[in-house]
């Protein structure tokens, strides 16, 4: 639907409208989220954004512009276009262009080229004469192409002193020359003048509209009970602004720190739901090359390790050194080095000793009776788009990245071909995870990985080994399609299984990742395997760490 037929459908319902001014798409935004009618592309308003003065000082491409990020919402923006920037022959382009723009009304007062704001005292105030204004909103009628779109005419008779019987006599021949409204316009503090205006309006077909700046009081209702239909609150998006920068910039002047004015602004979450960072993250999963910065990593590092103490007495085991670097800072080494810059950690077990630059933080401080699903979606955050799922106590090489990267799967998971070997220490993690594929090729004495990938039938610790097509290596990567199957799957859960068994754990909050893997299988999720052979460590033991000091390189 055209935003022209949006606002006839307002003025053919009952009720009043009201629009709130704006002057560009963040205040526009704004009076969407808060439920106005329409908007109001002020000209006072957009002036002020560019702090220069409302009297035809802005061009009228400016005015469009700023009116074009406006009408960026779902609602209807009433442009103000204060004179039509010249006469009539200016009005035909202003509205060719304001139209062709998807803009449902123009407004044009009887103002002379300049105008000047009707509120600024001690100018020189001159209004055209009534026919050369009339044959202007002829003008616009008979450019316009879409029946829909809607024409105002405002009078500033009252502003300008020339009394009720002119304002009347000027409002008439603007109805009768094809105004769609009139907006009869006043400075007075009470409401009188607009009120006596409504009483004697003779034109029924033509509704009238009103500006309630200094007559501010008076209510919606009582406007709308005299007879207007379209009543606009024409300033105080840029109004409250100003407000708002004042003190918070005379506060950070003063105290030199930006935490000083943490009451007076907004989080920065709130800015990006704003411009729409989610939708954003959306279309570039979407449309660019998967692989591509974009993907989010999500570390889980918020388990208490019994095979590792004392070692893991004061540290969590993601911050074990391994050679002047830990554990964790080698992950995001490597995923810096494949182009994975954003990454978060879940912390839980001594999560005060987890630090490592340019991560952002969540915290399971249940992780002693809760599992890694639970901490995974401390992270849900992280969730809303493509990201990379890791165990905190893994160290990998960075090919096994790159080729889970490139994965184009909506849910691919690492996984070691040579477990089939059974070369695994006897003393190595008691329980791997192993994982059971459809139509997998046996990894025999010489193996290549698979050209295309497995679908994964099964994964858990209960697989028998010799079932078994490779270990879970602890790697995971999810598309933003994947995510959101498994955000979804998550909730479902949460709502439908408050207590019982899920599937090798008692219950939801103690599942495993694999867990939440097999339940995404079961429900028919494709979960593809990504082939590597070794190149992978996990640190679970005495005898794994001893055997990474050993491997790894300083
Ligand atoms: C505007 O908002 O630019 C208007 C209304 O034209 S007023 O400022 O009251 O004239
Ligand atoms: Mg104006």
């Amino acid at each position: 639907m055209t935003k022209a037929r949006k606002l006839r459908e307002l003025m053919a319902r009952p009720g009043p409208i009201v629009i709130i001014g704006a002057h560009n798409g963040l205040s526009a935004k704004i009076g969407e989220e808060a439920g106005f009618d329409g908007l109001w592309a002020s000209g006072f308003e957009i002036s002020a954004s560019y702090a220069v003065p409302d009297a035809n000082i802005l061009t009228m491409a400016e005015n469009l512009q700023a009116a074009k990020m406006m009408n960026n919402t779902s609602l209807p923006v009433v442009a103000d276009c204060d004179n039509g920037y010249g006469n009539a022959v200016n009005v035909v382009r202003c509205v060719e262009e304001y139209e062709a723009a998807g803009i449902a009304a123009i407004c044009m007062e009887d103002n002379i080229f300049p105008k000047r704001c009707s509120f600024y005292a001690g100018v020189k105030r001159e209004l055209a004469d009534v026919e050369e204004h009339a044959l202007k909103v002829r003008a616009a009628k008979a450019t316009q192409k879409d029946r829909d779109f809607v024409v105002i005419a405002r009078t500033e008779a009252l502003i300008a002193g020339w009394g009720m019987e002119e304002a009347l006599r000027r409002g008439r021949a603007y109805a009768d020359a094809g105004a769609d409204m009139v907006l009869i316009h006043s400075k007075s503090k009470d409401p009188d003048e607009v009120l006596s205006f409504a009483r004697a309006w003779d034109r029924p077909n033509t509704p009238l509209v009103c500006v309630p700046t200094i007559y501010r009081t008076t209510s919606v209702d009582t406007l709308h009970k005299a007879g207007f239909k379209l009543i606009i609150f024409a300033n105080h998006a840029i109004r409250s602004s100003i407000k708002a920068m004042t003190e918070t910039l005379q506060t950070l002047k003063r105290e030199m720190y930006t935490g000083s004015v943490d009451d007076k602004v907004v989080p920065l979450e709130r800015v990006y739901q704003l411009v729409g960072v989610d939708k954003m993250k959306q279309e570039e999963s979407s449309f660019l090359p998967s692989g591509s910065p974009g993907v989010t990593a999500v570390i889980l590092a918020a388990g208490q390790s019994q095979g590792l103490l004392p070692l893991t007495e004061e540290l969590p085991k993601p911050m074990l050194d391994l050679k002047g670097k830990s554990i964790l800072e080698r992950q995001i080494d490597v995923l810096n080095a494949c182009g994975v810059k954003d990454v978060a950690v879940v912390r839980g077990y001594k999560k005060e000793a987890i630090k490592v630059p340019n991560a952002r933080f969540y915290d399971n401080d249940e992780y002693a009776t809760t599992n890694e699903v639970v901490s995974l979606f401390r992270a849900s955050k992280e969730l809303s788009g493509p990201f990379l799922f890791l165990y905190g106590d893994i160290v990998f090489e960075r090919g096994h990245l790159e080729k889970l990267l490139k994965s184009p799967a909506d849910i691919s998971i690492v996984i070691d071909r040579a477990y089939a070997e059974g070369q695994r220490p006897k003393d190595a993690r008691g329980v791997p995870d192993l994982v059971a594929l459809k139509d997998a090729q046996e990894a025999g004495y010489r193996f290549v990985g698979a050209e295309a990938p497995h679908r994964v039938a099964r994964v858990g610790r209960a697989i028998p080994a010799g079932e078994a097509h490779g270990e879970f290596v602890g790697m995971a990567m999810f598309t933003a399609k994947g995510a959101r199957l498994l955000t979804d799957c998550y909730h479902q859960l949460q709502e439908s299984r408050a207590k019982g068994g899920f599937h090798e754990a008692e219950s939801l909050r103690n599942a495993t990742f694999t867990d939440l893997l097999q339940e995404l299988i079961d429900r028919g999720a494709d979960v593809q395997a990504i082939d590597v052979y070794k190149g992978w460590l996990e640190i679970d033991t005495f005898e794994d760490y001893r055997r990474a000091w050993a491997l790894i390189k300083e």
